[in-house]
Parts: structure tokens; sequence; C-alpha cells
């Protein structure tokens, strides 16, 4: 760095502004198109058009700088100069139409969603030649560009170094999608060339196949998705010193359980369920007590088509993990099981003093339920009617359950077999593809979660959902920013003028300590005040509000509160929310989970008495944010000590309609999901790059300063030559900047004094805002 010619140019501006607000005024440069600029402030002084550096300097550079005609072929956005939310979607856009779908943005790819099977994108002989190509970032930009970045990394320079591939976007937007593509490639690129003689599937294929199995339990149709995520997944793709793929393992977040007994209207409940009830054959129809003319009450919409309807496929990929038809009928029976369930409806008792009844009908479907969770059908009823008070060590009291807590222990029921079932299964997939850790050294992992949420009403999911986008954002920013450090440290310039505003203040209120929502939510639940959402929001104003990502919506009649999230407010309504957290399950249920003589079943909740008590023996309260707070803090540590690679999905429109863009919706994403917000970090800096040369080509005119043609021609490449180039610069910019002070007067007592702020790299010039 020794010989770099580096200044900083500080010229105040002084200039009142017209509306009174801070801006770069370039009221005394005058750059006309065509490469020809005069000075004019001093001709015109008093006169002079004002304008901010957004609108002119910005402007008068981004037209030179871009050719409408050639925005598709801008294959990384920071090339857009300068980086402004508007060039960037005129870019996409212009890409879009010329049916380019990815594109870099520095350090991060973009990738927006075709809607459409694109023949040939992810084909096998694309995988290998963006595998064997010496350098694979001069080819299109594709996933295949990161996978392969990802591998290669892998064996790093100095030492191996783990990788993660982190994939974000909305719903819809095509993360899992992505997923999928960087699992197929590495099942192909990092497949083993032996041939084993495995009785089971090959570690490629049950890797794979883990996709179908995990979808079809843990994805559902929703309004934004037909394929919708409803957990979140970090797989570990397990890589030998060969780089071979010898394993995987995967860790999953917070599946949304609620749904399997309450699906929001026009949703679906997970796919499992329609799979079987489309895809049973006769016989398992009648062992799972669905007729072809049952219609269950947790199974809306049965009449769509989805092509995730294939119970073939499941079934399949079940095998091929390892899941034999003996587990395969328990599994299947416990989630018939479930819908059976979902049919027993209430009424109450005569005598207030009775528990509530069922009519025929629910008898019936009870009665089923019963059979096929192998529990017994009285058991089943008075747990989920009557609760037991412990009174003492050894005596306890009866007491009926009213209408609405009925439903809520069926529901309760319901949930908690399905979410340990999930987590069962996921554990069995991990069995069934994890490699001895003798056999691995190093992983690249996948993460796909779910995007970031607001509906009308929000409660615990989103808030937990939009916590982890948060912690994902800001770890992004960190990296980033790290990315663009070494930009400037390779032109020869500080690092430490960057100025950023995190997440932190948002983040603090969400999970900090030691007063913070999460904490609260906590509190409440120790204290078993769980039901009073006023009194929450007012404990909520009184030790919180100090912090600014806090606020209230006056037009909010429920108990409430507000977050300002880095992708935008969402108010979370508190009602529901501390119950949410606490998520109970009577411990009636549990014992009767424990009596079933279905062994999987009995299994699932075989050790559950030990969990939930410390050691004085005292029932402590694990509660939902504090469990996913812990998960997501050891999954930050995994990214942290591996090297991120970052893809932000797009999705072009809401209607999932092919080949649609639709600008308004892009927009809106690319604040979501951080593309503005790189934009920003990438603003705190120099938004404004400009290599020396075609400088000095365009602006070497203003003035009279003298730059001999081969000087323009050589692009730096001796030391020598960059100095000279770097003399150049300076001298244009020194008489454009000095035609940018104006008159004393206007100088006098003006507080808006807003500076241009000039680097010179080592190739490039670098403007920006002071
Ligand atoms: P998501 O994972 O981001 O939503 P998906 O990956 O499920 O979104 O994508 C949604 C749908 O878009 C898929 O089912 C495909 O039909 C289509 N799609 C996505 N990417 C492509 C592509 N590259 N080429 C063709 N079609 C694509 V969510 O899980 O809801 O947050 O929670
Ligand atoms: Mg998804």
């Amino acid at each position: 760095m020794a010989n770099v010619k580096q200044k900083l140019f500080q010229r105040n501006c002084n200039v009142p502004t017209s509306n009174g607000k801070d801006g770069i005024y370039a009221k005394s440069v005058n750059f006309e198109k065509g490469g020809h600029g005069k000075v004019n402030g001093v001709k015109e002084r008093g006169q002079t058009r004002r304008k901010s550096l957004n609108d002119s300097l910005e402007g008068e550079i981004r037209d030179f700088l871009i050719n409408e005609g050639e925005l598709h072929t801008y294959d990384d956005l920071t090339k857009v100069n300068p980086i402004t939310p508007t060039t960037v979607l005129r870019c996409l856009q212009a890409r879009y139409s010329a049916r380019v779908f990815y594109t870099h943005a520095g350090c991060t790819l973009v990738a927006l969603n075709p809607f459409q099977p694109i023949p040939h994108l992810y084909s096998l002989d694309v995988m290998r030649e963006y595998h064997s190509a010496p350098q694979p970032q001069e080819f299109k930009p594709h996933i295949f560009i990161v996978a392969e970045e990802a591998y290669r990394n892998v064996q790093g320079h100095v030492e191996p170094v783990n990788q993660s591939l982190v994939v974000s976007g909305e719903s819809g937007a095509g993360k899992t999608w992505t997923s999928r593509c960087l699992m197929k490639y590495y099942a192909t690129v990092a497949a083993s060339a032996e041939r084993c003689q495995e009785t089971v599937a090959r570690i490629e294929k049950r890797v794979l196949d883990s996709n179908p199995v995990m979808e079809a339990f843990g994805n559902a149709c929703t309004l934004r998705n037909n394929n919708s995520s409803r957990f979140g997944k970090y797989i570990q793709l397990q890589l030998n010193g060969s780089q071979v793929l010898v394993g995987a393992s995967v860790q999953t977040y917070l599946l949304e359980k609620t749904r399997v007994t309450f699906q929001a209207p026009s949703e679906r409940n997970f796919h499992i369920f329609y799979q079987m009830m489309k895809g049973a054959t006769e016989k398992q129809r009648e062992e799972w007590k669905m007729p072809h003319d049952q219609t269950f009450a947790w199974l809306p919409n049965t009449e769509k088509t989805l092509e995730e309807d294939s119970f073939g496929e499941t079934v399949e990929a079940m095998f091929s993990l390892g899941v034999d038809e003996v587990k395969q009928r328990q599994i299947f029976r416990i989630l018939a099981g479930i819908l059976q369930l979902g049919n027993v409806n209430f009424c109450p008792a005569t005598d207030e003093s009775r528990p509530c009844e069922l009519d025929e009908e629910s008898k019936d479907f009870l009665q089923k339920a019963a059979d096929l969770l192998q529990v017994c059908a009285e058991e089943l009823q008075s747990c989920l009617c009557v609760r037991t008070l412990r009174a003492g060590k050894q005596s306890a009291l009866l007491k009926p359950c009213s209408l609405s807590e009925c439903g809520v222990r069926r529901d309760c029921l319901a949930k908690t077999i399905y979410s340990q079932l999930f987590d069962w299964l996921v554990s069995f997939i991990n069995n069934s593809m994890c490699a001895d850790n003798s056999k691995w050294c190093n992983f690249i992992g996948l993460l796909d979660v779910y995007g970031f949420e607001c509906f009308l009403q929000n409660n615990l999911e989103q808030l937990c959902i939009n916590y982890a986008n948060e912690k994902l954002q800001q770890h992004f920013a960190a990296h980033y920013l790290k990315a663009q450090q070494e930009e400037y440290v390779s032109e020869g310039l500080e690092w430490s003028f960057i100025k950023y505003q995190d997440n932190q203040g948002c983040l603090d209120l969400i999970e900090g300590s030691p007063t913070s929502v999460f904490s609260l939510l906590n509190e409440e639940c120790r204290l078993n005040r769980a039901r009073d959402a006023q009194q929450f929001r007012v404990r909520l104003e009184k030790e919180l509000s100090d912090n600014g990502s806090l606020s209230w919506d006056k037009f909010s009649k429920k108990p409430h509160f507000t977050v300002a999230h880095y992708a935008g407010k969402v108010s979370y309504q508190i009602e529901g929310m501390m119950e949410k957290n606490k998520d109970p399950v009577p411990p009636e249920l549990v014992q009767l989970l424990q009596q079933s003589e279905d062994s999987l079943l009995h299994s699932l909740f075989a050790d559950a008495d030990t969990r939930g008590t410390n050691t004085r023996g005292q029932k402590q309260v694990v509660t939902v944010v504090s469990k996913f707070k812990n998960s997501l803090e050891s999954l930050m540590k995994i990214l942290h000590s591996t090297t991120p690679h970052y893809t932000r999905c797009i999705k072009p429109n809401p209607d999932c309609s092919p080949l649609t863009f639709k600008r308004e919706e892009v927009i809106v994403q690319l604040e979501a999901c951080g593309i503005v917000e790189t934009i920003n970090i990438s603003a705190a800096g120099f938004p404004i790059r400009i290599p020396y040369t075609s400088f000095l080509r365009r602006y070497g005119l203003i003035t009279n300063v003298k730059i001999s043609a081969e000087l323009t021609d050589s692009g730096g490449s001796e030391d020598g030559d960059r100095e000279a180039l770097a003399s150049a610069v300076e001298g244009v910019l020194g008489v454009v900047l000095k035609g940018r002070v104006p008159d004393s007067s206007a100088r006098s007592d003006d507080k808006n004094t807003p500076n241009v702020m000039v680097h010179c790299g080592k190739t490039k010039v670098f403007l920006t805002h002071a």
C-alpha cells in the first residue's frame, strides 16, 4: 500500500438547500451527456440550478454508466453504478425479461423465481460444466457457481474451512427449490466413484431422499406458496478428506405445529395427510378407518391437486432411508388417529358439575382415534374432559374442563403427537444419513429457513420467525461489511470511515438481557400470569419504551406491540402469546400416550416425565422462546465458524405466475430481504466507483488538465502509470470541486454544509456524500 496514491478531498459546497434538507449540490457542475462537461457555477451565480447528488451527479453518472439496452448484461449488481434501488430493480427486470434468473450482488447471489421449469438450467451437463471449469466465476451467474465456490473453499489455501450456504427470501421465493438444487449438485459432483455393495441406498440417494420425506411432513400449501416450508432446516453435508460426500446431518427449527389443528382459510394441513387420503390402497383405507367419502375437519381443501401430493414418492423415499414397512404402518396409523381426533366435538353436560359429553358421531370418531393410537377410549375421553389437580403428594382432585378447555386439550394432544413424530423422523433420518465421525472432516451447510412474515394478525410464531431473520440479517451485514472492507483494502483505502446502522437495537428489544420481550414473556409464564394480555402490554411499555424499535399501533384496539424489524414494522397481538410460549401439555395426556400399546407412540413419550423437571425435582418451564433462542444461538455459532455464501431468492409476483415481473413486488423484497440494506451499507462507503481510465476519458475535458491518450489506454497496469493516473484524476477533481464552492455570501451561516468525499484508490475513483 506504500506506493498507493491516496488522498482525501473534502470540499464544502455550502449551498443553502432549496428544501432545507441535507444534500450534495452539483450546482456548479453540469456534466453534459455525450462526453463534454463544463463548469458553469461561476457564470450563472445566483440562479444556478440546485440539485442533490442523488438526482444530479448520481443521475448523470448513472446515465453515463448504464446503457438501457445492455442492462441485462450486468452480471453483477455492484457494477451498476451507482447502486440504488431503482438501478438494481431496472437491471433485474431487464435480466428477467431476457430469461436470466441469477445475478451476482457482490458477495451475494440474487435468484429470481421463474415459476416454471427452465429446460437444461440444472441438468447434469450444466453441473459438470461448472464443476470442471477452471474459473466457474467467469461463467454466467448460477447457483452452481456458489455451490462450486463453497466446494473449492472447503479445501482452503492453508487448511480446510467449513462452508455455509444461506438461502433467504420471502415465502414462495425459491429457497427450498434452491436448497434442493444445491443438494443435487453435491450429490453429483461429490459422489464417490467407488461401486459399493451396500444393502441400503447409496448415501447420495439417501441425502436427496430426505427432502421429499421432510417436505411431506413439514411443508404445506399456504396462501403464498403451494409447498411452503413450515420449519427451518440446516443440513450439513459431510465430506471426507477427498471431498467425497460421505454423510449428512440435519437440524430443524420450530415446526409450525399449530397447523395440525388450525388452517387459515384456503390453506391446508401438512402434505402427508393429503398424500395418505389420495394415495391409500383399499386395505390401508380400511386399516386407517378412512373410507373414500369420509371428510376430516382438519383436512380442508382436499379438492386442490398438487404435485406435492405424491404418497408413492414419500413412501419410496422412506424405504430408501431405512424406514421399514412395520415402522411406516405405525407412522401412518398414528397420523390417521390424529385425523380422527379432529372430528371429535364436545357438548356441554346437562349438569355443570359433570364433564362435557360427546354425541354419537364424536363417540365413534373418538373410538377410532383410540384404536389407531392404541390407547383406551374411556381414558382418552376422560383425559380430554377432566383435569387432575394434584393436592399433596398422594391425593388428586378431578375437575371437569369447560367446553373450550376440552377443545384445547384435544388440539394439544394432536399437536404434541405430531411434533414428537416429526422430531423422531428427523432423528431417524439423521441416523440413516450421518457418517461416523472418523469418516468425515469437513462440511458444507445449507440453511433454508422460513422467510420474514407479516400478516394481519401476528403471534408468537411470526415473532420467532422474524427474530430468526433478524439474526440472519445481522450475520449477513457483518459478513457483507467484511467483503466491502476487503475491496477497500485492495484499493488501498482506509476502512474506518464506514458507518453502518445495524439492527442490534431490534435484537436487544427481542432477546436482550436483562430485559427484553422474550425475558418478560418468560417471566409472565413463570409467574403463571399467562392470561393477562393488557398487563403484559403495560409492562412492555414501562420496561422497554426506551428502545426505539418498540412502538404501538394507534389504531389497534387489542393489546399488542409493534417491532420495527429491518424488513419492516410488524404488530404482534399479545393475546394467546404467553400461552403459546408456555406450550403446556397436560400431564394426563402424556401419561395416556405412555400407556399406548403402539411401541412407536409409546417411545415418543417414554422419557417425557424426566423432561421439564430440574435437579431439585421442581417443575421447570422451558419456554418456546427460550428453546428457539438457544437453538438459534447454536446455529449462529456454527455460521460464524464457517465461510458463508448468501443467496437471496426473490419472488417476482405474488400469484406465482410464470415469467411475470412486478416491479412493486420486487422492490419491497429487495428492501425486506436486505438487498437495499446491502445497498445502504454500500452507500455508507462509496456508492460511486469509477475506474480511473473511464473517469478521465469522460471528465478530463472539464478541465484544462492534459491527459495523454497512452495514460487512459494503459489502464494503470504499472505502478508508475497508476501514480500518473491518480494525479490526473486528482487534477480533474480539484478543478471540479473547486468550481463547486460558491461565493462566500452563500457559504456564510448556512448549517447545511454537505460535503463530497472522494478517495482515489489503486484503480478507481470512489465518491460519496460526506
Ligand atoms: P420458498 O421455500 O422460498 O418458500 P419454494 O422453494 O418452495 O419457495 O418455491 C416455490 C415454488 O416456486 C416452487 O414450488 C417451484 O414451483 C417454483 N420455483 C422456485 N424456484 C424455481 C426455479 N429455480 N425454477 C423453476 N421453478 C422454481 V417458504 O418455504 O413458503 O418461505 O416457507
Ligand atoms: Mg421453503
